[in-house]
């Protein structure tokens, strides 16, 4: 470690420490969050690489540039770091400007770098954060010493204070400390991003049994800038509480089936996909999601029927519940007779066509249709446990949410934006419904708080067996015709059975939001 008995250098050697520490980091963050590359990495692009031209006799020199300049870069981020610590000898705080103008920059390189998410940034955040604290972890010892001398001596000299025993001991196992905790998030940020990587190839590797089918003729109304039917799994709302995407094998996956069954099961991925796959279109919506949001998606989804399962293990009487639990040990309850009843309530392994995403719950996920996710949809589901409703508690029902949770009659305008600005005249406007399971049978609108009129429904798919699929959203497409001013546009559904779609306004809890959306938009 630095010489603790010579403070100038402590100081400055803190500064550095902290720096690596920040890296190290960095360094885990971006592996863990599979990002393409570390802060470090996009620095060192700056740097023209020359090691790629072979051939001249000039190229040996040449490839000397690069590690040069990183070594330059290097020495300026130790003097930077430097600097950062011995500023601290006056309080924690006044590194603070070199520390965010350097994680400032490098911030700005990652985000501005081609194909740079937003994602990239957080690696350089948690460097900027870690310096800033380890710092001020590091040098307090010391800065509390110099507190206690200042009481006596009219001014003491920061650099030729000399260490009590105590306070270059507090130092040592702060310094200890940082450098472990450094280490740590560095390795272990790379083998949880092993870990992921692997997963990711046997992903691509498997071979599913499962159909890769176009949406059906006629689903589309033909509006431009409509959310398309079929959504892609890049695109589907994602919503879950874990911190890191679980990444499970296959081979390693088990779902156990038991509670009040006959016999208890224990089912691998293997036996999954050697059943009956069942496929089919199904909606899913989030009971979080508000009047006109974006928490709903549509897909092809592949999969064992949950009924299928249970049957195997044999459902004893009395019970009215499932409690579904996932790998990362999230729960839902979900009623036994969506689970049976001729639903294709699926134990997922494939979305689209293509094994889910680890997003969205590989290898396999439940899927109910005419249910909110919270209580059907359990991602990388491990557990089904045959109980009742009574037995059970769940995080979003003690939170208030519904028990039995169907997904809320709902509309939404796409087409035109709120606040777009169109051509006066006639107007194509479009937009989505849906009722899952229920279905629906019409849609109107109404401009500026004129009479309800009927939009045009797009086509629904249908079942194997011919019967119309309920489970999935509709398109519904108008025109209308719009003089030169402000207008809005509100759109409301009616289902088959002729419910129709209620304008009182609610909030997400307990079932779900309700509330016509509106869009405002101006002709000229
Ligand atoms: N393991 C797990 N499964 C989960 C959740 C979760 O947090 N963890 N969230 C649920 C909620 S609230 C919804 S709306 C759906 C969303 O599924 P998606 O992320 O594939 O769109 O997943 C459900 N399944
Ligand atoms: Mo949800």
């Amino acid at each position: 470690m630095f010489p603790m008995n010579t403070p100038r250098l402590s100081w400055g050697g803190a500064g550095v420490l902290a720096g690596l520490a920040g890296l190290a980091v960095s360094h885990g963050a971006t592996a863990a969050l599979n990002r393409p590359r570390t802060p470090v990495g996009v620095v060192r692009d700056l740097v023209p690489s020359t090691a790629q031209s072979t051939g001249s006799p000039s190229d040996a020199a040449a490839g000397l540039v690069s590690p040069i300049a990183q070594l330059l870069m290097l020495a300026v981020f130790a003097a930077l770091m430097l600097s950062a610590g011995r500023l601290s000898a006056r309080a924690w705080w006044a590194s603070l400007p070199i520390h965010i103008g350097v994680g400032g920059v490098l911030a700005a390189l990652v985000l501005t770098r081609q194909g740079g998410e937003l994602a990239d940034a957080v690696p350089v955040v948690a460097a900027t954060v870690v310096w800033i604290w380890s710092l001020s972890l590091l040098t307090e010892p010391t800065r509390a010493e110099l507190r206690r001398v200042a009481r006596d001596e009219a001014t003491p000299d920061p650099e030729k204070l000399p260490h009590a025993l105590a306070t270059r001991r507090a130092v040592l196992v702060r310094a200890g400390l940082v450098t472990a905790g450094g280490a740590v998030a560095a390795v272990g940020g790379k083998w949880f991003s092993e870990g992921r990587r692997e997963v990711e190839r046997l992903r691509r590797l498997l071979n599913l049994p499962v159909t890769d089918p176009r949406p059906p003729a006629a689903i589309s109304v033909g509006v431009d800038g409509i959310t398309p039917w079929q959504t892609g799994a890049r695109r589907f709302f994602r919503q879950d509480t874990v911190f890191q995407v679980p990444a499970i094998r296959p081979g390693d996956w088990q779902l156990r089936i038991h509670g009040m069954v006959d016999e208890e099961r224990v089912i691998s991925f293997a036996d999954l996909i050697g059943m009956k796959i069942t496929e089919d279109w199904v909606t899913l919506s989030c009971v979080t999601n508000p009047v006109g949001g974006e928490l709903v998606g549509n897909a092809w989804w592949s999969g064992v029927r949950v009924a299928r399962l249970l049957e195997m293990a044999g459902v004893q009487p009395g019970a009215d519940a499932v409690l579904q639990t996932s790998y990362d040990g999230w729960q839902c309850g979900t009623p036994l007779a969506a689970l049976t009843d001729d639903r294709n309530a699926l134990v997922a392994v494939a979305m689209n066509g293509e094994p889910l995403t680890l997003e969205h719950g590989f290898p396999a996920r439940t899927i109910v249709p005419g249910l909110f996710g919270y209580v059907s949809a359990c991602k990388w589901v491990v557990d089904l446990e045959v109980t009742r409703f009574d037995d059970i508690e769940t995080e979003m029902v003690a939170e208030g949410f519904a028990e039995l949770s169907p997904i809320e009659l709902t509309s939404r305008v796409d087409v035109p934006r709120e606040g777009d600005e169109v051509k006066a005249g006639v107007l194509l406007v479009g937009g989505v419904a849906w009722s899952p399971h229920v279905g629906i049978g019409a849609v109107e609108i109404a401009v500026d708080g004129g009479p309800w009129q009927f939009a045009h429904v797009g086509g629904t798919a249908h079942h194997r067996d011919g019967n119309p699929n309920r489970d999935t959203w509709v398109q519904w497409s108008a025109e209308i015709t719009v003089p030169p001013g402000d207008h809005e546009i509100r759109v409301r559904a009616i289902t088959v059975e002729g419910t129709v779609q209620t304008g009182v306004e609610r909030d997400p809890n307990p079932g779900g939001a309700s509330g016509w959306h509106t869009r405002k938009f101006s002709a000229s």
